[in-house]
């Protein structure tokens, strides 16, 4: 770690690596420097995003808007948005003789958000995050990313991934997953609606984030206080529906005990608290068929996220790092009992975003 952070442009003398957060994807280490300084170091996961130059020019794009908006609203860039280090050889990337690609990131303090799954007034703050990154990246249009994971939220294409992989049945998986099969065939035409939505020009496409996990929202742990989004390797064309709705999906999931499969439930009070934020920042924009469409998008991104780790487990595990040998299937099931909560609380989902309007 120590040579490939030399390889960067980085001042000054490491003196202390440490292995960064839980992320599926990415591996990162947070290096401090002698003098203090402290960097995020990743290594890229090529398998999964497969045009590096295409994910870096997307970053360098996505990265400078974001240091010109913070900046206007008076704050300091270097502390508030994400920056990547030039490698010493050009360019941002550095690959080593072993052909593993790294990039090196300033290393923004603050801590994860939704670690503490009851503190309602984080939450608020991240969906503010979330929104104010919509709204930032407004600016660019839609087109002017490229797409650097094709079809990511592209559920239609996800469930007919998922119908190839029952199909192939590779693992010998699918009889013992037919309940969660099930559930998903049952909801296929709800798969398309935003898709569709989408494709004849009902919904708005936009320049999203894609990957609001709620623990990509980084907060300062002591104001509270948001300040910004990390992992954004998918910024690109999307809707204001899959980054309110990952929001909620992760964000507003409260895990349910006494059933023999893991569970989830869709939280109100957590779930008003994350639309409330997101509206404060992102409701300027939005037009009414998004707004109205919102909690739809939270139903969509936690039945895409489940059939995705469902596919995943069918395949061997080859998307999604797991820890333990049935933790994609037991993700599936998390989500499938999180959207299935939401079908039952759709009303009082849109009540509460009514309020919030
Ligand atoms: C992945 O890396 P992480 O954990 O932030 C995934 C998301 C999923 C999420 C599910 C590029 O995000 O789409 O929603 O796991 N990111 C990618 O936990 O596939
Ligand atoms: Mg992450």
């Amino acid at each position: 770690m120590i040579r490939i952070t030399a390889a960067f442009a980085a001042e000054g003398r490491v003196s202390r690596v440490r292995e960064h957060g839980m992320g599926h994807i990415h591996r990162s280490y947070r290096v401090t420097m002698e003098e203090g300084e402290e960097y995020l170091l990743q290594q890229i996961n090529t398998l999964v995003f497969q045009n590096v130059p295409a994910m870096t020019e997307n970053l360098v794009k996505v990265t400078d808007l974001l240091q010109r908006k913070a900046a206007e609203r008076g704050e300091d860039p270097d502390k508030t948005v994400l920056s990547m280090i030039p490698a010493r050889a050009g360019g941002y990337v550095h690959q080593e003789e072993d052909g593993s690609r790294w990039r090196l990131f300033r290393f923004i303090p603050g801590v994860s958000a939704g670690e503490d799954p009851d503190n309602l007034s984080e939450l608020e703050q991240a969906g503010e995050a979330i929104g104010q990154f919509l709204t930032d990246v407004s600016d660019l249009p839609p087109d002017s990313l490229q797409e650097t994971i094709p079809h990511f939220h592209d559920t239609p294409y996800r469930y007919y991934e998922f119908r190839n992989a029952i199909e192939w049945d590779s693992y010998s998986r699918v009889s013992e997953v037919e309940p969660e099969i099930g559930f998903i065939l049952q909801r296929s035409k709800g798969l398309s609606v935003v898709a569709n939505a989408l494709q004849e020009g009902r919904l708005p496409y936009r320049t999203a984030h894609n990957d609001t996990k709620i623990n990509n929202v980084l907060v300062d742990p002591e104001s509270g206080r948001r300040i910004c989004m990390v992992d954004l390797d998918t910024v690109m064309k999307g809707s204001s529906l899959f980054d309110f709705g990952d929001a909620i999906r992760s964000g507003a999931a409260v895990s349910m005990q006494g059933y023999r499969i893991p569970a989830s439930g869709l939280d109100l009070k957590r779930y008003e608290a994350i639309t409330g934020g997101f509206m404060r920042t992102a409701r300027h924009i939005l037009t009414d068929a998004e707004i109205e469409m919102l909690p739809r998008g939270a139903w969509l991104m936690t039945m895409e996220c489940g059939i995705r780790f469902l596919t995943d487990y069918l395949q061997g595990d080859r998307y999604f790092r797991i820890y333990s040998e049935r933790q994609n299937l037991e993700r599936a099931q998390s989500q499938f009992m999180l959207a299935l909560d939401m079908e039952r609380k759709h009303p009082d989902m849109d009540r509460i975003l009514k309020q919030y309007r």
